[in-house]
């Protein structure tokens, strides 16, 4: 299998992150890539497609907050990396606002995401390795791997949060989209909730988005990813949410998994973007499934019976020690 990695992504190197009211080290750190890189043998670097494929995602404003909020805060005298304080919740509206704080609050939803001084530059070559494994599969591979770093799932089109910046996996479906595809799949197999996916694509025929996580009722991102959404508009019935347990082990992951290709293959997508979180391994510091190493090939095969072209997108997975294992487990299944 064709994988694609950028090295510069490394150059995200977020220092800390709230969690359950105090400063922990972040869970996200370029040692995960590192650890990744050592597993999977040979990689391609991508070539540079520019900002047009992100733009078909992400506003131009919000690319803007991106690339200098780190400076921002900089200029501001405020040490170590950019965090969001408050959060306009109620009427949310597009304000101009030009104090990072409030730009901060206006473009995230959540504590655990700083922007550090590479975040821009690492974002954006994620977002470029995503794009290199669409076009592989485009072209005719069967399948390809993105190695992206930061994750993608959980930032919206105008937000970032969840340990992500650029949503990855919405820049491949949107670019196979473009390329001429008129139905496309995204299976959001993180443990958590792919929330800035499900929203980006929510009123959206086009592309179906189905996700396989942990109840949001215990586990984050908490406001997203119960049974009820559904989609709405041109979107309804465009989303699909199996949300399980915490403990739930291969067994019990199965019958879900059965569901969410079952939808996938009725729907009829002519491309499947597959979001990759290894978070759902039983060993995972921050998350609470039971899955094993060898449980990834079997799940990877299930994904492969659908047979179609599928490009793959790294998102979670926190158990560094294991990473390396459980990613090169789950890509020999295809
Ligand atoms: C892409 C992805 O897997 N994002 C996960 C975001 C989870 N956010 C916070 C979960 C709370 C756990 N925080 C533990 C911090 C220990 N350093
Ligand atoms: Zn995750």
């Amino acid at each position: 299998m064709r994988i694609f990695f950028d090295s510069r992504q490394l150059e995200h190197d977020p220092q800390q992150e709230l969690h359950n009211g105090a400063w922990m080290a972040h869970s996200e750190h370029p040692g995960r890539t590192r650890a990744i890189v050592s597993a999977v043998g040979a990689t391609e670097t991508p070539s540079d497609r520019g900002e047009a494929p992100l733009l078909r995602v992400h506003p131009a404003d919000y690319l803007g907050f991106l690339k200098t909020a780190h400076a921002d805060w900089q200029s501001a005298g405020r040490p170590g990396n950019a965090i969001g304080y408050t959060w306009p919740v109620a009427r949310r509206r597009p304000l101009n606002l030009s104090r990072i704080d409030a730009r901060l609050g206006q473009y995230s939803y959540d504590a655990a995401t700083p922007v550090a001084a590479g975040t821009w530059t690492a974002s954006y070559w994620g977002a470029q390795t995503a794009l290199a494994a669409t076009e592989a599969v485009l072209g005719g591979e069967r399948s390809a791997f993105a190695l992206c770093r930061p994750p993608g799932h959980h930032c919206g089109a105008d937000y970032l949060g969840g340990y992500c910046y650029l949503n990855n996996a919405a820049i491949a479906a949107e670019a196979a989209l473009a390329a001429g595809k008129k139905r496309v799949a995204v299976l959001d197999v993180d443990y958590h909730h792919g929330n800035g996916t499900q929203d980006i694509f929510y009123d959206r025929g086009d592309v179906l988005f189905v996700s396989i996580h942990a109840d949001p009722a215990t586990d984050y991102p908490f406001y997203w990813g119960h049974v009820d959404e559904a989609g709405e508009g041109a979107g309804e019935g465009a989303t699909l949410n199996l949300p399980l347990p915490q403990g739930t082990d291969f067994a019990a992951y199965r019958p879900a998994l059965a569901q969410a290709l079952e939808r996938i293959a009725a729907f009829g997508a002519e491309l499947l973007i597959v979001s990759y979180g290894a978070d759902t391994f039983v060993g995972d510091p921050i998350s609470h499934f039971a899955l094993d190493t060898a449980d990834y090939p079997l799940m990877a095969r299930e994904i492969a019976s659908l047979g179609l072209p599928t490009a793959i997108v790294m998102e979670g997975g926190y158990a560094t020690d294991a990473l390396g294992a459980n990613v090169a487990a789950f890509l020999s299944g295809f």
